[in-house]
């Protein structure tokens, strides 16, 4: 077998080793958030939630109302996810807030989103 020919081969045996591979490492989505992205919610959520389709570990969560910042109970951790919520120490008051998040899914890549919901 040519050294040519055998480079061939390692490269389709890699090439199909990957393609079964690639669900395993599939991309993790966003697949949820409380509340609802966009919604307004009557009362204030006594937790803020995002959920996945893939295993995360959050590295960052920062939910921003009228005031700032608020402090949640629950800070980000090294544990891999498929679902991470918080609480807010004290009752969000109604306005418009801001949920960021960043994290790293388990194919390696880094992810981050957004939400936005209103307190009425
Ligand atoms: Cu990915």
């Amino acid at each position: 077998m040519s050294g040519y020919l055998r480079q061939t081969i390692h490269w389709g045996v890699l090439a199909v080793l990957l393609a079964l591979a690639s669900p395993l490492w599939a991309h993790a989505q966003q697949e949820g958030t409380y509340p609802e992205d966009g919604a307004s919610v009557e009362g204030a959520p006594e937790q803020i939630a995002v959920w996945f389709d893939h295993g995360m570990r959050i590295t960052f969560f920062e939910v921003r109302g009228p005031r700032g910042v608020v402090e949640l109970s629950e800070r980000p951790g090294r544990d891999v996810v498929d679902r991470f919520e918080a609480r807010p120490v004290t009752t969000l008051e109604p306005g418009e807030y801001t949920v960021k998040w960043r994290g790293l899914a388990e194919d390696g890549h880094s992810m981050f989103d957004e939400f936005y919901f209103t307190v009425r």
